[in-house]
């Protein structure tokens, strides 16, 4: 499988200057039956991408392109500025990241507190399509206090090479009151499943799926059903090649705080039917410290998260990677 891997190969030797963690797999544990993430170590992008700061949600186009969070404060847009989207590029010559770019304003929002105080410029969460021109993310631009809403669903396009002013997607994606944050698109690439504390869920956030009519209207969003939210957080929800889903949850039966989790698409379409009961990705990936919000390199076989674990870490959270192998289906 490694002779086929795509960019994140060559990082190994980027990163053994700084990370030298890194443990062979164990054949025991797969003896065992765990997971088959169990054995694989977890590695860490090291710099340019990470820094002292916190780096966070991530996510690639086909061509390699990574659009990543940070609230880096060296190249944020505005002072005091929360969090801002980048983007870097991996040059498979050199096996080296290329320093990420503030994507700017008008996609980044600077702080607008004076506004409402819930306007703190936090622009993250981004997923990019695989052509690498439509990016869907959260900010809180138009946050208000009263009624409190936090976050909304943006997306932006690159039109002649630039990006255009982000667009709220409208209601029923954004709401006033569910806090939608996480937008992505299925492998379909109609579906739009994101977060929401919106009524009729679980408990927390849930993840809910919606498509578009042929108007460009959205239907109403469809909850994911119990094999995938719980009354404890889910965001974050992402699709494989194979049929498997990704998502992020503090559920109980984690390693601590937020994990990593992992269904199997087990018929057409979303909705409570649509996935296999959900399996935890094991210890390497998942730890005590918050693990969340995995995104897959164009290879589909290098999965990419972020974590604030302290064992190997440039400071604040990091972006790290492993080798996907599928999970066995939760019993
Ligand atoms: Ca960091
Ligand atoms: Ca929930
Ligand atoms: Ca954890």
């Amino acid at each position: 499988m490694r002779t086929r891997l795509w960019t994140m190969s060559a990082l190994v030797g980027v990163l053994t200057t700084g990370c030298t963690t890194d443990e062979p797999a164990s054949a025991s544990r797969l003896d065992a039956g765990e997971p088959s993430w169990v054995e694989l170590a977890a590695h860490n992008f090291g710099p340019p991408i990470n820094t002292m700061w916190s780096e966070g949600e991530l996510a690639f186009a086909d061509d390699g392109t990574m659009v990543f969070t940070s609230n880096r404060e060296d190249l944020a847009v505005a002072p005091g500025d929360a969090k801002d989207l980048y983007i870097a590029t991996f040059d498979k010559e050199t096996g080296q990241w290329s320093t990420p770019v503030n994507m700017g304003i008008p996609v980044n929002a600077p702080p607008a507190t004076d506004v409402d105080p819930l306007r703190l410029g936090d622009d993250r969460e981004p997923w990019i399509t695989p052509d690498g021109h439509t990016i869907f993310f959260k900010s809180d631009r138009l946050a208000t206090t009263a009624p409190r809403n936090a976050n909304d669903v943006f997306v932006t396009h690159k039109v002649d090479g630039q990006w255009s002013e982000p667009e709220k997607l409208p209601y029923p994606i954004s709401t006033d009151a569910g806090n939608e944050h996480c937008p992505m698109l299925l492998r379909d690439g109609q579906t739009l499943c994101f977060a929401s504390q919106r009524e009729g869920g679980y408990g927390g956030s849930d993840i809910w799926c919606s498509q578009q009519d042929e108007d460009g209207s959205w239907q109403d969003p469809v909850n994911q059903g119990p094999n995938i939210n719980t009354a404890a957080e889910e965001f974050h929800f992402m699709e494989d090649k194979d049929g498997w889903v990704y998502f992020t949850s503090n559920r109980p039966g984690g390693f601590g705080g937020m994990d990593i989790w992992a269904a199997q698409h087990l018929a057409d379409g979303t909705g409570p039917d649509a996935w296999s009961l959900a399996t935890n990705l094991g210890p390497s990936v998942n730890t005590a410290s918050a693990d969340m919000c995995p995104a897959l390199a164009p290879d589909d076989e290098t999965m990419a998260w972020f974590s604030n674990r302290p064992d190997i870490n440039w400071g604040g959270a990091d972006i790290f990677w492993t080798y996907k192998k599928n999970p066995e289906v939760a019993p």
